[in-house]
Parts: C-alpha cells; sequence; structure tokens
C-alpha cells in the first residue's frame, strides 16, 4: 500500500515533466504561451472572419487556430459576418469590404503573395489578410502567425509580399534504403520507413507546416545519386501518397531520376537521349506519373558527375539530355532540374570544369529546363568565391543550390548558422551588367528574363526526433526557406525571429544567443579552412581534418594535396593567369582584383594563389603567422561561444540546453583537433614556429596522422 502511494506520487511528479519535455520536435511553430505585454496586442483579434476555401485554406485555418490556442490561449471565434470580426481573411475580402488600396496591393503580389494590412472598416480597425489564391492565403496567415510569435504589433500594417523565387525547394538526398547521404540526424523520413504511413502522417505534417511556414513550395524526395527503381510503379506510388499529403500546404513532390533508367528498369538496349524508343520510354513514365501525380513538379537530374550516367555515354551533350526529358514533362507543366555538378579527374582545374561544360551550351536548354548550379565552384565548402557560371548564361534559367546539411562543416555536431554563408553569396556582385548585378539578382529574373527562378537547399532533415540532429541545424532549415522567400533579408534579423519562435523573447537570452549564430560560420572557416584553403577534410567521411591523406591510385582532385598544395616554398591553389587562370572565367572588375594576391580578397587568398609562406599579408603578419592567428581565432570563437551559452543555462528548458551544451564542447574539442592537425602537417612544409605567444598544441601530428575516425558516432 505504501509503495503504491509512493509510485503515485513520483508518477504525478514525473507527469508534468514529460509533458513539458523539450525534444525540439515542434520546430519554430511550438506556440507556447507568449510573453503577457505580447499576448495583449493579439487579444483583440479573436473574432475572425475567415472566406471558406479549398483544402490548403483548410490549413491555414487550422494553423491561425492552433496558433491562437498555444500563444495567447485564446480560441478563435470564426464569424460568418464581417462586422462582427476584427481579422479578415481571405482572397475576395476586396469585394465584401471596402479597403483602401487593396485592390492595388494585390496586383503587386502575384501568385504566391499575400498582403497584410490594418484598414477601418464601419468605423473599427480591422486587420486583412488577402492574397490572389489559396496558396497566398497560406503564406500570408503564416507570417501573421510569425508576426505574433516574434511579438511584432499588429497596429498600422501595410505589408506586401512576392517570393523572389517562384520554385523554393528542398532537396533530400535520401536513399531508398533508408539511409541519408551526407546525412546527420538519422534514417530518411521518407524511405523504408518500420512504421506505416498512416501512423507516420503527423509526423509529415509537422515538416509540412514547417515548410509552408517559411514559403518552401517543392521537395525533392529522393537522392540525386539516384535509384533507377524510384521510376517502377510501386515508388511512383509512394510518390504519389506524399504528394497528397503535401498538396494541402503547397508543396510539389519531385523525384531525382537515373538517367540510366530506360535500359535499367525499362529493358531497352540503352538510354540514348537521340533514340525514339527511349524517348518514347521517358514520355510513356512521365505520364504514368501524371496519373496518378496530376501536379508533380518534375526531375531532378545528376548526369555524368561523379560516376552517375548521362548523354555523354552516348556522345551527346548535357543539353539533349535534357530537353529529352523537357519533352516528356512538357505537356505537363513539370520541369527539369539539371545539375551542373560535373568535373572529370583527367580534366582541368575541378573548380573550372562546370563552367567550361555548361557555358556553351547557353540558349541550347528548352523553357522547362533550369540548370542547377552550387553555390561555390567546387564544393559546399565553409567558404568559396560564387560559382562563375552565375551570370554566364544568359539564355538559360539558372538556379541556386545550396547545401543545408553541413557535410563540410561539422555535420550536425558543430554549431555553424549558415545563413551568413548564403547570403554572402547571393550578394556577391558578379559584375556581369555592370556593378550591382548580384548572383541573387543573375538568378531571380530581375537582370535576366529568365523563364522560371528556383532555389534549392540540401536538406538536413532526418528521423531524429528534432529533425536535425543539433537544434541550432533548425535554424538553418529555417533561414533557408526564409532567404529562398526574400533574398534581402539579413541573416541576423532571421536568426532573431528562429530564436524567439523556437527558444525565448527575453532579451537577455536572445541577444547571445544572437551573438552566438552570426560568429559561428566565420570560426567554422577559421578552424577549418581559413584564408581560401579548402577541401582539407578526410577521404570518405568529410569530417575531420586530413590534409595530408594520400591513398593509392585515387583521383588526385579528391585528395586535399590538389587543393593546398603545399611545399616547401608555400601553399594555396595558384588559380590565376600564371596557374589555372581560373579568375579568367569571372567578369571584370574581379578578374583582375581575383589575379592580384595584392587586391583579391584576403579571405579566398589561397584559393586563387599559391603563395610563400613568408608573404606579408596586410596585417604586416607573414602568410604562415597569419595562418596560425586565424586557426588559433577559430579555436577562440568556439570557446566564447560556449561561454556565452553556459551562462544561459535556466533560461530555456534543460534538456535543449543540456544538447546544446554537450554539442558545444565536442566542437570545442573539435576545432582544436582541426587546427592541430592543419598546422601541424603545414609546419613541416614552412618550418616555421607557432608564434609562442600563442597556445601550444595540444596533439601530436603523428597522433592524429594515425587516428582512425569512427563514423557511426556522427550519424
Ligand atoms: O558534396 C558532394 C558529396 C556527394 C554528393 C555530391 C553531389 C550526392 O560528397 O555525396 O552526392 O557532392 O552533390 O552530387
Amino acid at each position: 500500500m505504501r509503495l503504491k502511494k509512493i509510485l503515485l506520487i513520483l508518477w504525478m511528479l514525473i507527469i508534468p515533466l514529460i509533458a513539458f519535455s523539450e525534444t525540439g520536435e515542434r520546430l519554430w511553430l511550438r506556440y507556447n504561451p507568449l510573453p503577457d505585454d505580447v499576448q495583449a496586442r493579439y487579444a483583440g483579434l479573436v473574432s475572425v472572419y475567415f472566406e471558406p476555401g479549398s483544402s490548403t485554406v483548410n490549413v491555414a485555418r487550422d494553423e491561425l487556430n492552433k496558433a491562437f490556442r498555444g500563444l495567447i490561449g485564446g480560441r478563435l471565434q470564426f464569424q460568418d459576418n464581417i462586422k462582427k470580426s476584427s481579422l479578415l481573411i481571405g482572397k475576395e475580402i476586396s469585394s465584401k469590404a471596402d479597403v483602401d488600396g487593396l485592390d492595388e496591393a494585390l496586383k503587386k503580389c502575384g501568385s504566391e503573395g499575400y498582403v497584410i494590412k490594418s484598414a477601418e472598416i464601419g468605423g473599427r480597425n480591422k486587420i486583412i489578410i488577402s492574397a490572389n489564391t489559396d496558396a497566398g492565403i497560406l503564406y500570408g496567415t503564416f507570417a501573421f502567425i510569425r508576426m505574433m510569435q516574434t511579438g511584432r504589433s499588429p497596429g498600422n500594417l501595410n505589408i506586401i509580399e512576392k517570393p523572389k523565387y517562384d520554385l523554393r525547394l528542398l532537396n533530400h538526398w535520401d536513399n531508398l534504403d533508408g539511409t541519408v547521404e551526407r546525412g546527420y540526424a538519422g534514417h530518411s523520413i521518407w524511405w523504408n520507413r518500420e512504421k506505416d504511413f498512416d501512423d507516420l502522417k503527423e509526423h509529415y505534417r509537422i515538416y509540412a507546416r514547417a515548410n509552408a511556414s517559411v514559403g518552401i513550395n517543392g521537395t525533392v524526395l529522393n537522392n540525386v545519386n539516384a535509384d533507377p527503381q524510384v521510376l517502377t510503379h510501386d515508388y511512383i506510388e509512394k510518390f504519389a501518397r506524399f504528394a497528397d499529403l503535401l498538396r494541402p500546404y503547397n508543396i510539389k513532390v519531385y523525384m531525382s531520376v537515373n538517367f540510366s533508367s530506360p535500359a535499367i528498369i525499362g529493358g531497352l538496349e540503352d538510354s540514348d537521349p537521340l533514340r525514339e524508343e527511349v524517348r518514347q520510354w521517358w514520355k510513356q513514365k512521365v505520364a504514368e506519373i501524371y496519373d496518378l501525380i496530376p501536379d508533380f513538379g518534375g526531375f531532378l537530374v545528376k548526369a555524368n558527375s561523379e560516376g552517375q550516367p548521362g548523354p555523354q555515354d552516348y556522345g551527346r551533350t548535357h543539353a539533349e539530355g535534357a530537353n529529352m526529358m523537357a519533352e516528356a514533362l512538357e505537356p505537363y507543366g513539370g520541369i527539369v532540374m539539371w545539375r551542373a555538378f560535373v568535373y572529370s579527374p583527367s580534366g582541368d582545374d575541378r573548380a573550372k570544369q562546370a563552367y567550361n561544360e555548361f557555358v556553351p551550351l547557353d540558349g541550347k536548354f528548352h523553357e522547362n529546363v533550369i540548370v542547377q548550379v552550387k553555390n561555390g565552384p567546387v564544393d559546399f565548402q565553409p567558404r568559396e568565391p560564387f560559382s562563375p557560371i552565375f551570370g554566364a548564361m544568359e539564355h538559360t534559367s539558372l538556379m541556386i543550390e545550396f547545401q543545408i546539411t553541413q557535410e563540410y562543416l561539422g555535420f550536425s555536431d558543430h554549431l555553424a548558422y549558415l545563413a551568413p554563408l548564403q547570403k554572402e553569396c547571393l550578394e556577391s556582385d558578379t559584375y556581369v551588367k555592370g556593378p550591382g548585378s548580384t548572383v541573387a539578382k543573375t538568378t531571380d529574373g530581375s537582370i535576366f528574363n529568365q523563364a522560371h527562378s528556383a532555389i534549392a537547399g540540401v536538406a538536413n532533415i532526418g528521423r531524429d526526433i528534432n529533425w536535425t540532429g543539433h537544434h541550432f541545424a533548425q535554424a538553418n532549415w529555417y533561414a533557408y526557406g526564409r532567404l529562398a522567400w526574400d533574398h534581402t533579408l539579413a541573416a541576423d534579423n532571421i536568426a532573431v525571429e528562429w530564436v524567439k519562435m523556437t527558444f525565448s523573447h527575453a532579451p537577455d537570452f536572445v541577444q547571445p544567443v544572437l551573438n552566438i549564430m552570426m560568429r559561428s560560420r566565420e570560426a567554422v572557416v577559421n578552424y577549418m579552412t581559413p584564408l581560401g584553403l579548402h577541401h582539407l577534410m578526410g577521404w570518405g567521411h568529410h569530417y575531420g581534418p586530413e590534409p595530408w591523406t594520400d591513398i593509392e591510385n585515387a583521383r588526385p582532385d579528391w585528395l586535399p594535396r590538389y587543393y593546398h598544395n603545399a611545399s616547401e616554398y608555400g601553399i594555396g591553389f595558384d588559380r590565376s593567369e600564371s596557374g589555372s587562370n581560373a579568375v579568367e572565367q569571372y567578369s571584370e572588375p574581379l578578374r583582375s582584383m581575383f589575379n592580384n594576391p595584392g587586391t583579391c580578397p584576403e579571405n579566398l587568398i589561397l584559393w586563387f594563389h599559391h603563395l610563400p609562406w613568408d608573404y606579408r599579408m596586410s596585417s604586416g603578419l607573414t602568410l604562415w603567422d597569419e595562418l596560425c592567428y586565424h586557426y588559433y581565432h577559430g579555436v577562440e570563437e568556439v570557446r566564447l561561444m560556449q561561454k556565452k551559452w553556459d551562462r544561459l543555462a535556466g533560461m530555456i528548458d534543460q534538456e535543449r540546453f543540456d544538447h546544446v551544451q554537450h554539442k558545444l564542447k565536442i566542437q570545442a574539442r573539435e576545432a582544436v583537433w582541426w587546427r592541430d592537425a592543419c598546422l601541424l602537417y603545414f609546419q613541416t612544409f614552412s618550418g616555421m614556429p607557432i608564434s609562442y605567444e600563442l597556445e601550444r598544441p595540444t596533439h601530436d601530428l603523428q597522433e592524429l596522422m594515425e587516428l582512425e575516425f569512427d563514423m557511426t558516432h556522427h550519424n
């Protein structure tokens, strides 16, 4: 009897802990009660006129309801009468009430944008959310919820939004066996699941809501290294199930396809894109897909890249391959996203190859082909210059591909807020049409009249309960979506939104966390690959430092030595006129600026130049000392991030606090690992001491070179 009583008491103590346990599963849509002063601002808005509509409108309506209930503890009162309502939401509001300027505003917001406006109707102040489509209503509603979540005052609103890119996609590198290429948050949420689809629906809805909340309107459900099986009827049916589930959230599904599918699963002799039989095969396949998924988005293709088959296997061009698929998709409004990530081991400087292959094809792609280009010319490094393809293909729709999953930035163990990286690229001036021709403007349709504007991010999402492994990696999903909607948003403002929505409004929490986030990416650059160094990581896993790696018969362009070229003379990749001349691919004045070490930005100097160890940097230090200072600074930055975080104890739930604290410890240890490995190794060439005022290395080079890296801890 006594035992029972004790158990009961224990149980009562545990229940609230369970109820308030914070796994991170709800992402930034937690809808916990807002601070009282913020609640007060919205309390008067519970009377809502929500114009009835499609399932997309229902999603918006449910979301608003959920948000009000959670954020201010008020149930919405849905009215069918405009007069009685303080919040009016719908496409037809302007025909029902006289709202000054609403029609004009709606003309500016396109097919997915929205208007949020304060207005006086019948002597009473009201807020109107309107749009031209149901999708616009969905996004407008989410934007209004975000205003609540971030504590913005609902007075005097006059917001007109239109997304900068039409297609805002996630790319999942998910294999059909459930593994995820370069995924660090567990297995695939889509494939090879033990649970029934029906039992997973709620989980998928969180994914869908999160995407809709930032405006992501498309998702590629499988890896670009595509399994041909994905085009079998069974898988098409599975795609259809996902499409049905995501449709109300205005998210289309897309598929990565293998170029050799006609031969592999279709039993054809080959997959030559100019052979009629092959073309017919694709047409039939596409018809089969649209039969089940009438709004299917299209294909993503990695061809003749890293061993994948492609049109060049038959002596055809990328354009011929892409156009064949485009023709099959065209009658249904589908598109082909054809990746420009190509490089061959025998070719020229890897950084030049994609440009060399694709730029001559400008104008040869069908209108429904978009060439998808990685942000940098090599491969998602912590820092790269922008890919010179941007701006160089006036007559082709080009889309930028960012990597949200942190393949080269510490997986899901290191805190690296990526919006500054993405902004740096988007705002880089290509100069192709004079100053101000930023990468963003060359891709969003404002400089070139391209048929489609689009952007993609390689997802960092997996089966982990918090979706992304590191709680802060959620911010990268969020920020990518926000920038895809509006690339002019500032990285720090996006971070503040996310912190408030995800953790807390308390200024003495928000400010230090913002500070941590905003310095995090540069910290990673500094402890991994400062001054334009790149590709120094381990061979297969891409995690830790291995600038020394030498693998017999390996492709030279997969070895770090190819990139750092360290010798007794110096370090760096000579891409100037006297080297590979990659600078030539950039427009003036960039070409000359990059070409000359004296004018090349120092944060890219070893990307473009091979310089002697005693080269004088603008600081007056030798290159060697400068390199040392950068590596040490990176480590110090992580330590500072740790200190700032530890001070926040008690300000948020213990669970997420501990989790982040633990990850920061890993990051701090590994920053030292990177620093010591790179500097001790490069020191074997420079022969110069690490400045004595700096902390001594804590490792021996030999010890680090013998270290076996165990991937299993990092998946
Ligand atoms: O970054 C590299 C990765 C590969 C990836 C490839 C690509 C999907 O290491 O894992 O393959 O890029 O983008 O195709």
